[in-house]
């Protein structure tokens, strides 16, 4: 696990899974990064909070935040958000009949998970996971083969090593003996760390 030594602020920090409507072949997020960054930075301007850690996946995205003292209004920020980012984005996506009634647009699943963190070990357990996920949805096999999240900001900040997080698996492959016998007793193996 990361050693992270930040002070978390008890009561403040929060991880957040939004997801887009559209789960399956949907690259909405990555493909209007600039929009959603643009997005997130006008709306902290206006509402301040701190992003201590974000991945943006393809259809979905995890953050985790720290929210001024006193106040928990995540929900106002995350409408705006979703609200502006939809607004710069056509894609002629389908409307169900309820959301069009509240001028709503269909790009965002209505609900997200929310967690409010814990103590500094929950903190910093949700931050490997945010900068382990495009690996653990299978997009890359490494960490650092995915642009969209704040893990090169860790490891400029010491945090992690460029290296971590690689998904290998072994692999025991016989080698075969020249008489070419059954196997047992004479029978080796040699390990395969492949990276998938
Ligand atoms: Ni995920």
């Amino acid at each position: 696990m990361t050693h992270y030594r930040r002070i978390y602020t008890p009561g403040a920090t929060w991880f957040f899974t939004v997801n887009s409507a559209k789960r399956r072949n949907n690259r909405l997020l990555v493909e209007n990064i600039d929009v959603l960054r643009t997005v997130f930075y006008d709306v902290k301007n206006k509402h301040p909070f701190r992003i201590e850690a974000a991945v943006i996946m393809p259809d979905h995205l995890h953050c985790l935040w720290t929210l001024p003292p006193g106040d928990a209004n995540y929900s106002m920020r995350w409408g705006q958000i979703k609200g502006r980012f939809s607004s710069h984005i056509d894609t002629g996506e389908s409307i169900s009949k309820s959301r069009k009634k509240r001028r709503e647009r269909g790009l965002w699943q209505r609900r997200f998970w929310t967690h409010l963190i814990t103590d500094q070990d929950d903190f910093n357990r949700h931050v490997d996971y945010i900068h382990w996920n495009p690996v653990k949805h299978g997009w890359v096999c490494q960490v650092a083969d995915w642009p969209h999240s704040s893990f090169f900001k860790f490891v400029k900040m010491g945090v992690y090593p460029m290296t971590w997080g690689i998904r290998v698996s072994l692999i025991l492959m016989r080698v075969s003996n020249p008489n070419d016998a059954p196997p047992g007793i004479g029978t080796s193996y040699v390990a395969h760390l492949i990276a998938f």
